[in-house]
């Protein structure tokens, strides 16, 4: 297997690469240091009691991986609180009593047997663009880049895109690609975790559809019979460094030290296109359009019927769905705002037409 070092560039610098390149966060992965430590809550998200006072009453399951993308893996996982898990990250050998009662898949002595720390990777703490916790990490994404999740309808609470990840060392996020063609980053406030990504045109060399993705760590070559022709791109991400995943981009992540990252998804220019046609977000409002169809075919007045909404897939009803959300709200909605929205919609037009055709 080939090997590449991710570039790591100071924010300055990646300022000029960007402005020569806007694609650059798709053609490699990115590290840029040296523009997080001026957020305003950087410190303060690096001490585990603040996080408990600020976060821990909020629900949260923690798994062993993170999640699973092999069908050869399993997993164990426990339904807890945010304030018990960081009971845990602080006290690791107390998992037994702290989690006793609260295993969801599997159980305490399989957790043991699998050797792995129990992950909480998906702490929703916002759930709307306009969240007061987005002021303590400002700026999240380096000049000039200009992200434009926020003039996408319904952003952030189809998915969320902004989460604290706080991991023990040997935690484990297995490879894999982030839905709706996002670009992600991953801030790192405290720790060492170690990533390996691989591009979308080698994804066919660590992906095999009828298992899943290959462990990097311990690639199986009977089910990834070419992955030695795959480059994986790695890097030790440390504190105050911020490593950027472009759209399609698969990625492995290794905690190696006790871990507090930041990971925020974002659309910009670059990847408007690839978001629009992503069946992520479209299935997700598709499925809730068919749970309460009258309420939607209310307020979509004649954009959607209900013999569309109850005979096409989810994923054809988000589509239909988001097309007359934004025409309703390109009339309403301020210029720059609209421009964007206006973007979304071409490329929603675009490809039913493709489709169609
Ligand atoms: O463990 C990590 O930092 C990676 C997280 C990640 O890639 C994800 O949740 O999509
Ligand atoms: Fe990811």
């Amino acid at each position: 297997m080939k090997q590449k070092d991710i570039p790591t560039v100071s924010a300055e610098d990646f300022a000029e690469l960007f402005v020569k390149n806007p694609d650059l966060l798709h053609e490699s992965p990115w590290i840029v240091s040296g523009y997080i430590q001026e957020w305003p809550g950087y410190r303060r998200w690096q001490d585990v009691d603040y996080l408990e006072q600020r976060l821990g009453h909020l629900s949260a399951f923690a798994k062993a991986p993170n999640f699973i993308t092999n069908r050869n893996d399993g997993l164990v996982s426990v339904e807890t609180d945010f304030a018990r898990y960081l009971g845990y990250i602080r006290a690791p050998d107390r998992a037994k009593e702290l989690f006793e009662g609260r295993w969801l898949e599997g159980s305490y002595d399989e957790f043991v047997q699998r050797g792995l720390p129990l992950y909480c990777g998906t702490l929703r703490f916002v759930h709307t663009a306009t969240d007061p916790a987005f002021e303590e990490f400002r700026p999240l994404v380096p000049a000039p880049i200009e992200t434009w999740n926020h003039a996408l309808p319904y952003y952030y609470s189809l998915f969320n895109h902004l989460w604290l990840l706080v991991s023990l060392p040997g935690s484990l996020t297995p490879l894999h690609v982030d839905n709706n063609g996002t670009i992600a980053l991953i801030a790192q406030l405290q720790g060492r975790k170690r990533a390996t990504l691989y591009s979308p045109a080698h994804h066919r060399h660590v992906h095999n559809p009828a298992v899943g993705y290959m462990d990097p760590e311990h690639p199986n070559r009977e089910d990834f019979p070419t992955c030695d022709e795959a480059v994986a791109w790695t890097a030790d991400l440390t504190e105050g460094q911020v490593l950027f995943v472009g759209t399609g981009w698969a990625h492995h992540v290794r905690t190696i030290e006790r871990s507090i990252s930041v990971s925020f998804d974002f659309v910009d220019r670059s990847n408007i296109a690839a978001y629009a046609r992503s069946p992520d977000w479209s299935s997700v409002l598709g499925a809730r359009v068919k749970s309460r169809p009258d309420i939607f075919v209310d307020k979509l007045a004649g954009a959607l019927t209900r013999g569309q909404v109850e005979s096409l897939s989810a994923v054809e009803v988000g589509r239909l769905a988001m097309t007359a959300i934004l025409k309703a709200s390109i009339a309403s909605s301020g210029s720059e705002d609209a421009r964007i929205r206006q973007l979304y919609l071409d490329h929603l037009e675009d490809d039913g037409l493709r489709g169609a055709a």
